[in-house]
């Protein structure tokens, strides 16, 4: 292997071979643990056939039709976009010269927050990889693309066996010519909790050399210290720091005293003064009402200098209304999906706002065709992942009522499903709205959105009132992510914790009096990347050690499962998700000129010990495999 390695190595190849790069080429001494990939994949669809996929199940595998790929040619190295100007000037010059387009400009939400609101975050990177160089061709005036961050992260490698920094990578390589956008939790980064700091800053750095340009950065209660951080990191890195605030409640409404206009104003001015390149408003549930939206961007544009990015969900059906008002009142930039991505909990589309601004001097300077081409992929492609919908068919204006962001909805309900709950699923959203007046009115977005979750499955579960709570509480033991919410682990509410709930939930415990991050012990990452050769049996990256550092559990699960199945990524998303129909050929690229041709051919009966015995053919071969039947 090591002769393999040095014959392979560039200089080597180019005839540059003094040697002396043996000593200063370390990964040549990194030899791949031979594994057979072949009975990796046939355990691999050999498990999915017969067990299913989780959260669908045991499903007869249907009949789709090839996705239509829109053509393009041309090499993408030679397109050019806002990346180039970002590249060139940086981010103070492009601020400036965002401000300086007459023309709305558009984030697309598709690679990330669109299917994480419909599909429970499940698009796979191969679904993505096969439209990414299309749309860099077709739609190079994009503001940017917002592929990574939120949830796409830990769905990554829990649900869908990849590794998210491949993504990335892979991504950047085939679109060179858009910013690529990620939704950043502040001191919680892409996680549920808080992190170190140095966690936060190592994250930005990595990330920001692996592909990412600009940074969304909130905080889950718009407390501004959880945010500071992570817009220091962003911009010693020479990135985009976008500091967003959220929107929730209802500028109109008297009763919703604390989320009042010059409540979002003042954040605003705080955040420039942090450093803020861009301001965000991000409505993440799609609160944000027309005529609201008019005076908010209206009154921002009166205070602070930045340019100001848009973020709504289409749940109420009133997204284009919004963006319609928000851009008469100045709004720079707008997040839309591909059409097919779009409306409903996921974000107005891009194709309607076009039409919508026919007429207006701001429409945004997009190809409809070429939008319309892109949605024909995304229309096929959706099929693959119809267990995943929520099955919201309609205009959801009760949202404003519960106030659910539009990437929890299809999660939530996940989650009631696995408790048994869907039944109740009209009274957990009906709690969800509950507790978050019983915690004070607080803004709901992931983490603490996920918290009023947790309380809301919770009460409905074990079929608690608010009084019970009260009344009861102290003997009854709440979710660990309550308990930690109510101490201030991830942050303080304006305005504070309610305090007879609090003193119910925490008990004796005492809640912090500072910001948690500043008492976590520093990550040592040195240390991580020891302790994980043994596990990994390769060289530990960068990327390896942050997963680790923020998802111990679910990167090590990963890694368990990748030496069980080996890399499943090269899998079409059927085979994936619902395994092979008896008789059925699959041809698997697993690299470039290297197929394996796979058959099912029979699945034997269950065995006494539980198994059973799947036969297939693997180029031609005849190969068994055995199989656990877990039903
Ligand atoms: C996330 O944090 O994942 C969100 O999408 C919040 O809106
Ligand atoms: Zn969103």
């Amino acid at each position: 292997a090591f002769l393999e390695n040095v014959m392979l190595h560039p200089k080597f190849i180019n005839g540059e071979y003094d040697t002396s790069f043996i000593d200063t080429t370390p990964e040549l001494f990194v030899f791949p643990v031979r594994k057979d990939r072949g009975t990796k994949l046939l355990t691999y669809l050999g498990d999915v056939t017969v067990n299913g996929f989780p959260g669908i199940g045991k499903v007869k595998k249907p009949i789709f039709e090839k996705p239509r790929i829109p053509n393009v040619d041309g090499n993408v190295e030679n397109l050019v976009g806002t990346k180039q100007i970002l590249d060139q000037f940086g981010p103070s010059y492009l601020s400036e010269w965002i401000k300086s387009q007459e023309k709305v400009l558009l984030t697309d939400t598709t690679f990330r927050d669109a299917h994480q609101s419909l599909l429970a975050t499940r698009v796979r990177t191969h679904d993505l990889l096969k439209i990414a160089e299309p749309t860099a061709h077709l739609l190079p005036n994009l503001f940017s693309m917002e592929m990574w961050g939120g949830a796409t992260f830990d769905v990554s490698y829990r649900f869908l066996m990849e590794d998210p920094w491949e993504r990335l990578i892979q991504l950047r390589k085939k679109m060179p010519n858009v910013l690529f956008q990620m939704l950043f939790r502040g001191s919680n980064a892409v996680g549920y909790t808080n992190y170190p700091d140095n966690v936060i800053r190592e994250f930005v750095k990595v990330s920001a050399t692996a592909g990412i340009d600009v940074y969304r950065i909130f905080d889950s209660l718009n407390w501004i210290k959880g945010m500071e951080v992570a817009i220091e990191a962003v911009r010693d890195a020479g990135k985009v720091a976008e500091a967003a605030i959220c929107y929730t409640g209802d500028i109109h409404d008297p009763s919703r005293s604390k989320y009042h206009l010059n409540y979002y104003i003042e954040l605003a001015k705080e955040l420039e003064k942090q450093g803020a390149h861009i301001l965000a408003i991000k409505d993440m549930a799609g609160l944000l009402k027309p005529q609201a939206a008019y005076e908010l961007i209206s009154e921002l544009k009166n205070h602070i200098n930045i340019p100001i990015h848009l973020h709504t969900h289409d749940t109420s059906g009133n997204g284009i209304f919004t963006y319609a008002r928000a851009i008469e009142a100045g709004v720079d930039i707008v997040d839309t999906a591909i059409s097919s991505m779009a409306g409903f909990t996921s974000q107005p589309s891009a194709n309607s706002l076009y039409y919508a601004l026919q007429g207006s001097k701001r429409i945004p300077d997009v190809s409809i065709a070429s939008l319309n081409d892109i949605s024909k992929y995304w229309e096929d492609i959706r099929r693959y992942y119809h267990e995943f919908e929520s099955g919201m068919n309609a205009p959801h204006p009760e949202v404003y009522e519960h106030e659910m962001p539009g990437g929890q909805y299809s999660n939530l309900q996940q989650q009631a499903k696995a408790l048994g709950l869907i039944e109740r699923w009209d009274e957990v959203k009906e709690m969800y709205r509950r507790v978050n007046l019983m915690f004070g009115d607080i803004v709901k977005v992931t983490p603490s959105s996920k918290i009023v979750g947790d309380m809301a499955l919770f009460m409905v579960q074990n079929n608690l009132t608010e009084e019970d709570v009260l009344e009861k509480g102290f003997k009854i033991d709440f979710p660990d992510s309550v308990i930690e919410f109510f101490q201030g682990y991830i942050g303080f509410p304006p305005g504070g914790f309610p305090e007879e709930l609090q003193k119910v939930i925490l008990k004796n415990k005492e809640p912090l009096t500072v910001r948690a991050g500043e008492l976590l012990q520093p990550v040592d990452f040195q240390k991580i990347k020891e302790d994980l050769v043994g596990e990994l049996k390769r060289k530990v990256t960068d990327y390896d050690a942050l997963s680790f550092a923020l998802y111990p559990k679910v990167f090590t699960d990963y890694i368990k499962s990748v030496s069980q199945y080996g890399t499943v990524s090269e899998l079409d998303t059927p085979s994936f998700f619902y395994g092979m129909r008896l008789g059925e050929e699959l041809e698997i690229e697993i690299e470039t000129g290297k197929t394996l041709i796979v058959k099912l051919i029979s699945v034997g009966q269950v065995q006494a010990d539980g198994t059973r015995i799947v036969y297939f053919e693997l180029n031609g071969q005849p190969r068994e495999i055995v199989i656990k039947d877990a039903n």
